[in-house]
Order: structure tokens, then C-alpha cells, then sequence
């Protein structure tokens, strides 16, 4: 080969492979703005991927995307007038932060306030549907409660250290987020008399409890509180939960309640730290970023069911935990 040819070949060679690359400079597209991609093994350092990924193989495969507020939620937002923006806020009248409680029933009362602008707790009997509290003991799926001024009994509550959270939601079981609407206080229960012989739960394998159950009194599963400091960052799982059935299947939300951490890309009022970020997987899936303090909706969900797991980290993706609150992974069932 004469040098002028060797050069020609060699600049082709050059330039093919400056080609090869541009790909890998170019955003893959969808719905990326909010949401920055990893692989699991980047992140996930435990091996625990593995486990999870066994576990998720008994639902068909399914791709999940990131989608816009749905249209339904956005015309019922329109009917609700100034609703939406409220700021409703939440006190405990009982149990009170501290107190201890001589009986596996706990009666929960709580007094509304704030700027309501025409928000009150309410099932509507035909839809089914209102606006309503979600009540959380430990870090058990939330129970909804609809009637303020009766109260709301949660049931079996086992002896030992517990903790309650409280804020307002939407008819859509999205939560209110200003300042005031989230309360937590820690109670134990003592010489309460539980029946223990119910199945217990770990936090890697919830039972749910009924989501359509209408009665303002609940059965709790046995649970005792975690070593958790209501002072530090705190992620509190709220959404999704139970079963979607039709239509409700098609774009599933992602809520969550958020305490003493600011996110990334997030606009929140009076937080000092913005170097936190929610990451959550879909049956072990792909791990993702939610770093803006808003609800997102997935569509693309399979049939059967599916785990989604919501955890706190920093900015190097290390959890942040707060007595294990800060990892939850809960279980839905879909049936489209
Ligand atoms: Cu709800």
C-alpha cells in the first residue's frame, strides 16, 4: 500500500469509529427530563438485584414509561374549584405524641385546619370516592379514613413502640404537600392484649390489607415501630397500593410524603438541604430518580403482580435511612 492510500485508509478508520461513538453522546429520548436512568448493578451493590429479579418473574414482561398527569385526574382537579390548592393541615387529638394506650384497639382522632378552601374528608357514596385522610401505623400500607368528626379505631394493634402518620390525600389518593399537612407521633401500647397468632409481616414481604374495605375501623397486621427520628430526613410511602382493576390499571401513580429533605430538582417550601433524591424500582427492575417532590404516573403495567420499592438516598445514591422507614417495598396486584 503507497503512503497517500495507507493515510486515506487510516482517516476512513478514524472517521468510522468518530461515528460509532456519536450514538452514545445523543439523550436516548422519552420522558428523561425528570428522571435519569441507572442500571441495577451500578447501584445496587448488595447482590439483593438477583433475589428481586427471581421474584418478579411471575409477572409477563411488561415496559413500563413514565407518562403525564392523565387526563382524568387533570378534569377532576377542574371540578373540584380552589380545592386544589388548599393547604389543609393535621393535629393529633388522640392519641397525643408520647402516650401510652392499655388496649389493642386505638382510637385515632384528628382535627383538620388550615386553608382549605372547600376541602373536608367525605366519601362520596356514589362514586366512592373523596377526599381523605391516609393514616399510617409503622410502616404498614396506609388506611384511609373518611369521617374526621367519628374518629377512626385501628384494631389488634400489638403491644410495644409504635408510630402514626397522618396527611391529607385526593380523592385520587394524591397527598397534600404543604406545610403542616404531615403529622407523625410515636405511641405504645401496653398489657393491650393482640392477638398474636395473626400473621406476622416483614417489610420485604407485606401483606395488604383490604384496600376496598369501606369501615372506618381497621385490623391492623402486628408491627412495632422503627428506630425512627421524626427530626431527620424522612420518606414516608404512600402510593401505589392494593389492587387496579380496568381503567385504574392503565396509569398507576407514584406518591410519596417527604420530611426534612429537600430533592435535587425540587421547588420545596423551607428546606434547607436539596441533595436528596427518591429512587424506585419496579420488581427489581431498573432503578430510577424522582427528583422533584411530585407525584408520577407509569403506564405499561402487566397483568399480576408487581412490587415497587421507594427508598431515600444521597446524592451518591447511598440510602439515608431513619429506622428502616426509608426503604418500603410494597406489593400491588393489577388486572387490566
Ligand atoms: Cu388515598
Amino acid at each position: 500500500m503507497k503512503p497517500t492510500k495507507l493515510f486515506i485508509f487510516l482517516v476512513a478508520i478514524a472517521v468510522s469509529a468518530a461515528c460509532d461513538r456519536t450514538p452514545n453522546q445523543v439523550n436516548p429520548g422519552g420522558y428523561t427530563g425528570a428522571n435519569k436512568t441507572v442500571s441495577n448493578t451500578e447501584t445496587n451493590s448488595s447482590g439483593q438485584h438477583n433475589n428481586e429479579r427471581n421474584s418478579a418473574e411471575h409477572s409477563s414482561a411488561q415496559n413500563l414509561s413514565e407518562v403525564p398527569r392523565p387526563q382524568k385526574i387533570v378534569e377532576m382537579t377542574a371540578q373540584r374549584g380552589e380545592q386544589d390548592q388548599a393547604a389543609p393541615t393535621l393535629k393529633f387529638v388522640e392519641p397525643i405524641d408520647g402516650a401510652t394506650v392499655s388496649s389493642s384497639t386505638v382510637k385515632v382522632k384528628l382535627q383538620l385546619g388550615g386553608d382549605l378552601k372547600g376541602y373536608q374528608p367525605m366519601k362520596d357514596m356514589a362514586t366512592g370516592m373523596g377526599n381523605h385522610i391516609h393514616v399510617i401505623l409503622d410502616n404498614q400500607p396506609y388506611e384511609a379514613h373518611y369521617k374526621l368528626a367519628e374518629g377512626f379505631e385501628l384494631r389488634n394493634v400489638a403491644d410495644g413502640e409504635h408510630t402514626l402518620r397522618v396527611f391529607p390525600s385526593r380523592p385520587w389518593h394524591e397527598s397534600y404537600k404543604n406545610p403542616g399537612a404531615f403529622q407523625m407521633i410515636r405511641f405504645t401500647v401496653k398489657n393491650g392484649g393482640g392477638d398474636a397468632s395473626k400473621p406476622t409481616t416483614s417489610n420485604a414481604n407485606e401483606t395488604m390489607s383490604n384496600a376496598s374495605a369501606a369501615s372506618e375501623g381497621k385490623d391492623m397486621q402486628p408491627s412495632t415501630a422503627g428506630a425512627v427520628d421524626k427530626t431527620k430526613p424522612l420518606l414516608t410511602y404512600s402510593r401505589p397500593k392494593g389492587e387496579y382493576k380496568g381503567a385504574d390499571a392503565e396509569n398507576i401513580m407514584i406518591d410519596f410524603w417527604l420530611s426534612n429533605a429537600g430533592l435535587q430538582r425540587g421547588n420545596d417550601y423551607a428546606v434547607p438541604t436539596k441533595a436528596y433524591r427518591v429512587r424506585y424500582s419496579v420488581d427489581g427492575g431498573e432503578a430510577k430518580f424522582i427528583d422533584i417532590w411530585n407525584p408520577i404516573w407509569l403506564s405499561g403495567w402487566a397483568n399480576g403482580k408487581h412490587t415497587i420499592k421507594l427508598e431515600l438516598v444521597d446524592g451518591n445514591g447511598n440510602l439515608v435511612d431513619n429506622g428502616g422507614y426509608n426503604s418500603t417495598t410494597r406489593e400491588i396486584t393489577v388486572t387490566r
